[in-house]
């Protein structure tokens, strides 16, 4: 092959794979949807995380595929060789090593980069309801609703999680909480190891028992979502799951909260005050 047509397949695949890159990149940004969503502040960042990465491998999938596809049409053996024929040995190509160093180098570091930065931010999340701090991660300004946290208690037993509402006094079978308000979820569980898991809110955090696991999350935005065990615990692990999450505007949050203490009240000297071990009084003893 002569130099001048080795750069004319170089220019090629240059320019088609600068073209094919930028149509890759704007149909994942488009089209793609990556989970868990944007229903809280850490599901969204995990979103864009997700986004991001896969917005950085399109261009190296384009490049990996079309030089494939592309030495499989230009650079086939031609019928007139031989079938045991060797091509010409390559001796390695200095730019195309470096380029390839530098890229990869490149966009590791900076993953890097951005890994650090969102596990420091998220990290703050967790000191958000901390007394006189009133900036959110992303720099915006929190009402003091937003800064005082709702705290449920998330207990995972076989094969249900139940939801004790600290300051309300309530318990229930489905994960109802308001929007634009911080929750801080302290997650047990009262006999095996599970895992509770709901993927829309961006948490999945191990329900252990005797240890309280706490785990903050902010809404945004009102919807549904789903939860669901992760951890094997068991025959009925399988439908250890619950479609009916919601996160409700802050009045229909109240009234849900009214309706429950007052079907509840029979419920609540009954209960034992909250711990990481979890263990109800029976209502009647054994005769
Ligand atoms: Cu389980």
């Amino acid at each position: 092959m002569t130099p001048g047509s080795e750069r004319t397949h170089a220019l090629r695949l240059l320019v088609a794979w600068a073209v094919l890159s930028v149509v890759a990149v704007v149909l994942v940004l488009t089209l793609v949807h990556l989970p868990p969503g944007n229903l809280t502040r850490q599901g969204a960042d995990q979103s864009q995380t997700m986004d991001l990465m896969t917005v950085l491998a399109a261009p190296v999938f384009v490049g990996v595929v079309l030089y494939i596809l592309y030495a499989g049409i230009y650079w086939r053996r031609p019928a007139s060789a031989s079938p045991t024929s060797d091509g010409p040995p390559a001796y390695g190509y200095f730019p195309v090593q470096l380029g390839w160093v530098v890229g990869t180098a490149v966009i590791v570091l900076f993953l890097a980069a951005v890994g650090i930065s969102t596990l420091s931010s998220s990290q703050a999340a967790t000191t958000f309801g901390a007394p006189g701090r009133a900036v959110g991660t992303h720099g915006e300004t929190i009402s003091a609703a937003e800064s005082n946290p709702i705290k449920v208690q998330v207990i995972g037993q076989q094969w249900y999680f139940t939801y004790r509402y600290l300051d309300y006094g309530i318990e229930s079978n489905h994960l109802i909480l308001p929007v634009h308000r911080n929750v801080e979820l302290h997650i047990t569980s009262t006999d095996i190891t599970h895992s509770f898991w709901a993927y829309e809110l961006g948490v999945k955090a191990d329900a252990n028992p005797g240890v309280d696991n706490e785990v903050e999350v902010g809404t945004e935005q009102t919807g549904s979502f789903q939860v669901r065990c992760a951890e094997l615990c068991g025959i009925w692990h399988g439908s250890m799951q619950d479609p009916n999450g919601r996160v409700t505007s802050q009045q229909e949050f109240d009234a849900w909260v009214k309706q429950q203490q007052h079907d509840q009240q029979d419920l609540q000297p009954l209960l034992p005050s909250p711990a990481p071990y979890y263990f109800p009084k029976p209502l009647t003893k054994g005769h």
